[in-house]
């Protein structure tokens, strides 16, 4: 009798702590497209696997994977730069449902820029400084087949920050010399590095750091200081919007219902601060070193194993 009833509690016990591991959802993790966002997602995954959960990467779009946290669709948004996603994020936040999980552990910067041999062969003279964009000469020389005839300014896909550049043109007068085009993925911002310099044209692209460029020779363009509220949607005018892009933290937001039904991956999730150098490779080991990004993250796991220990415990 006594050990059937041992044999129940056993078995009891057993089903009560599969029962607790099972009740956790699946953690839904977005998936964007520029490769230090899809290598962390696959780097935080494959973690919280290890902690027993179980993840499902799910494709997202950078303004509105926030409310999607808001409301529960997705569980993080794990790198929130703060240049492009602040508005987003804190519209989010003040409906309620999404919070702030802290920041990684260094300062951002996206930005339009050149390559340094750019520089170097005497495109733009005058360049970092924005003023240099004045010159038509300069314009012509970054003239592409779909410009009219302007200089052209490749951004990131539109849906990363709608008419930031543009009205950045509008607002320096000098849209009658430059024109905004839209890349449809990172791969084609690097993609036009490597076509503007086999074809020994001007570039100006959207960039940002810590990326893989960082060691690579990039050099962003000094446009006047950024200050809050001189963006046109932050309630700037077209005399405050030439301003340039501010310095600024990364942070992860999660739903706000994550520290209770995830405890173990929400501790390792705000413990977790990565650093420059860590997202820098992140980016490399896929734009550079040619790997796949769950490949990325296995490796930069075997390379960071015990800080992710530490941020585990
Ligand atoms: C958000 N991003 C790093 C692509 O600028």
């Amino acid at each position: 009798m006594l050990k059937i009833i041992t044999k129940v509690a056993v078995l009891l016990s057993l089903f009560v702590f599969s029962g607790v591991a099972k009740a956790a959802d699946t953690i839904r993790i977005p998936v964007l497209n520029w490769s230090s966002q899809i290598v962390m997602a696959n780097v935080l995954g494959q973690v919280f696997e290890e902690q027993g959960y179980s993840v499902e990467y799910v494709p997202a779009e950078s303004a509105s994977r926030y409310e999607a946290v808001r409301i529960g669709d997705l569980h993080i948004a794990h790198e929130t730069w703060e240049s492009t996603m602040a508005l987003p994020f804190y519209e989010a936040m003040d409906k309620g449902g999404l919070i702030d999980a802290g920041s990684h552990n260094l300062i951002t910067f996206e930005e339009m820029g050149i390559p340094n041999w750019v520089i170097d062969e005497g495109l733009c003279p005058g360049l970092p400084s924005w003023e240099a964009l004045k010159s038509p000469e300069c314009a012509a020389n970054f003239a592409t087949a779909d410009s009219d005839g302007k200089g052209r300014w490749l951004e990131g896909p539109v849906e990363w920050h709608g008419d930031v550049m543009p009205n950045r043109l509008k607002g320096l007068g000098i849209d009658d010399l430059w024109t905004v085009k839209f890349a449809g993925s990172a791969d084609a911002l690097w993609a036009e590095l490597k076509a503007a310099k086999a074809e020994g044209r001007g570039t100006v692209i959207f960039n940002w750091s810590p990326n893989f460029t960082d060691a690579a020779g990039f050099t962003f363009i000094d446009f006047p200081p950024y200050f809050e509220g001189c963006r046109i949607e932050n309630g700037g005018t077209v005399e405050t919007t030439g301003c340039g892009s501010p310095k600024g933290w990364l942070k992860k937001a999660a739903h706000i219902k994550f520290p209770i039904t995830h405890p173990a991956a929400y501790k390792f999730y705000t413990k977790a601060a990565f650093t420059a150098p860590m997202i820098g490779l992140m980016a490399d080991f896929v734009d550079s070193q040619g790997m796949t990004h769950a490949e990325a993250a296995s490796a930069f796991i075997a390379e960071y194993r015990d800080t992710l220990d530490l941020w585990k415990n």
